[in-house]
C-alpha cells in the first residue's frame, strides 16, 4: 500500500461538500450575502460598510500603532487583526468582511514606488509621465509574478478565514484598471485628473494598452485572493465618475467586463468554484444600465441613486444592488439615520422583493465618524427589515 505523510495530505485539495477547496475552513454560520448576492430570497438584507475597518474605529490606531500602512497589509497577523475588529465589534449585526488591504497593493506588483503619507493618502514618487517615458515600457513589459509579489494579501486571507472561524463570509477586492491607472499617472489622490485626461485624450491606444494589461493582473490577483479563501469579490472603480459616459465605455467598460468575464473562467481552470462579484462604479450614474450587464452578479451605488428609479432601470435582471446610504448621515441625528433607512427599505422595495438588495453606505465610511453611529444604523437595518 501506498503510503502519503501528512504534510502532503494536508496540501492536497480537500472534496467538500461545497466543492473543491484549496483549505479546509469552519462552514459559515451566516451566508446571508451570498445567498443575496446570488440573487436568492434572503430573511433580511446583508449589511457591512466599505472601508469598514479603518480611521474611525479607535481599536484600528490602536493596533496600528506607529507602523506605515503598508506594513500593516504585509504583515498577516496585523491584516488579520484589522479585518475582524469590525465583525467583533459589530458581531451579530454585521454580515461580511473585507480583508484589510489596499488597491495600491497592484501598482506596486507592477514595479511601482507607492508611499502611504500620513493624514494625505497614497503618494507615488514617479508616476508614469507618458509613453515615451521608460518607465511606461518598463511596466509594460514587466512580467507580474502575481502570485509572487502579492503573496502576503493570500497569507492574510487565509488567515483571516481561520480567525473568522465561519463567522462571516471574507470579501476579496481589487481597483478596478480605470481607478489603479489614475493613480498610477496622477501620482496620487486628484482633483482635475490633469494627467489621467491627457493619457486618454492624447495616447488613447497607449492608455488601453496599459488598462488590458492591469486588467489581466487583477483576473489573475483575484483569483489566487479566492483560492486562498476569499468568498465574495469586489471591484471598485472609485474614479468612474471622472469620465464621460463615452469615455467610461471606452476606458472602464471593456476592462470591467474583461474581469466579469475571464475571472470565472480561471476559476474553473483552477479547479475553484465561482464566487459572486461585486463592481463599484462610483460616480458613474449614467452607467447602471449597462452596469446591469457587465457580467457582475452585484452593482454596488453611491448615494447620487434613487432606489426607486434603481428598482426601474434593473427591471427584471437577476441583480442585486448593493449601496447605498450617504456616509455623510452617519455625521447626522439618530433621527436622520433612521429617516434614510426607511428611505431605502421603502425604495428598495423590501417587504415584497426580499431579495436583491445588500445594505452598504454609498462610499466608505469616513473618518471621524462615531462608531456607535454605525452600530445604530445597523440596529435600524435590522429593526426596520425584521420579519415575524
Ligand atoms: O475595511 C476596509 O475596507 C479596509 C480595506 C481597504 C479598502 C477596501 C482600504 C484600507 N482601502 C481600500 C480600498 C481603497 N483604497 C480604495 C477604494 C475604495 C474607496 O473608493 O474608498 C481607494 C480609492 C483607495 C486608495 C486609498 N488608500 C485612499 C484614498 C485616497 C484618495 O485618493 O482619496 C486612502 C486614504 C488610502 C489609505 C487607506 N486604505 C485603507 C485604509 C484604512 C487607509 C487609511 C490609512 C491610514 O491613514 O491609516
Amino acid at each position: 500500500m501506498e503510503c502519503h505523510d501528512l504534510s502532503s495530505f494536508t496540501k492536497i485539495k480537500i472534496n467538500l461538500h461545497f466543492g473543491v477547496m484549496e483549505h479546509a475552513f469552519e462552514p459559515l454560520k451566516n451566508d446571508l450575502i451570498i445567498r443575496a448576492a446570488w440573487g436568492q430570497k434572503v430573511e433580511r438584507p446583508p449589511i457591512w460598510v466599505m472601508r469598514q475597518a479603518g480611521r474611525y474605529l479607535p481599536e484600528y490606531h490602536q493596533a496600528k500603532g506607529t507602523r506605515d500602512f503598508f506594513e500593516c497589509c504585509r504583515d498577516p497577523e496585523v491584516a488579520s487583526t484589522l479585518t475582524l475588529q469590525p465583525i467583533e465589534r459589530f458581531a451579530g449585526l454585521i454580515d461580511a468582511a473585507i480583508i484589510f488591504s489596499d488597491i495600491l497593493v497592484i501598482p506596486q506588483a507592477m514595479g511601482m514606488t507607492v508611499e502611504m503619507v500620513d493624514k494625505k493618502g497614497p503618494h507615488f514618487p514617479n508616476p508614469l509621465k507618458s509613453p515615451d517615458d521608460g518607465q511606461y515600457a518598463e511596466v509594460m513589459n514587466k512580467k507580474v509574478d502575481v502570485a509572487k509579489e502579492l503573496d502576503y494579501v493570500y497569507k492574510a486571507i487565509t488567515l483571516t478565514r481561520k480567525k473568522l472561524q465561519g463567522r462571516v463570509p471574507l470579501i476579496g477586492f481589487c481597483g478596478a484598471p480605470w481607478t489603479l491607472l489614475c493613480y498610477m499617472v496622477e501620482g496620487g489622490g486628484s482633483k482635475i485628473f490633469k494627467e489621467v485626461k491627457t493619457w486618454i485624450y492624447k495616447y488613447p491606444e497607449e492608455t488601453k494598452a496599459l488598462l488590458q494589461k492591469i486588467a489581466e493582473v487583477c483576473v489573475e490577483y483575484l483569483a489566487l485572493q479566492v483560492k486562498a479563501g476569499a468568498q465574495l469579490i469586489q471591484v471598485f472603480d472609485s474614479w468612474a465618475g471622472e469620465l464621460s459616459p463615452s469615455s467610461f465605455k471606452k476606458f472602464s467598460q471593456p476592462y470591467l467586463e474583461y474581469i466579469a468575464k475571464h475571472l470565472p473562467r480561471k476559476l474553473k481552470e483552477m479547479g475553484l468554484d465561482p464566487v459572486p462579484m461585486i463592481v463599484f462604479p462610483k460616480g458613474a450614474w449614467y452607467a447602471l444600465d449597462a452596469a446591469c450587464d457587465m457580467g457582475y452578479n452585484v452593482v454596488g451605488l453611491d448615494w447620487l441613486h434613487s432606489p426607486e428609479q434603481t428598482l426601474k432601470t434593473v427591471g427584471d435582471r437577476p441583480i442585486t444592488i448593493q449601496g447605498n446610504a450617504d456616509p455623510g448621515v452617519l455625521y447626522g441625528s439618530h433621527a436622520s439615520i433612521t429617516e434614510v433607512v426607511e428611505e431605502m427599505v421603502k425604495g428598495y422595495d423590501w417587504a415584497n422583493r426580499k431579495k436583491g438588495w445588500i445594505v452598504n453606505l454609498g462610499h466608505g465610511i469616513t473618518p471621524f465618524v462615531n462608531p456607535e453611529d454605525l452600530r445604530f444604523f445597523f440596529q435600524e437595518v435590522h429593526r426596520l427589515t425584521k420579519t415575524d
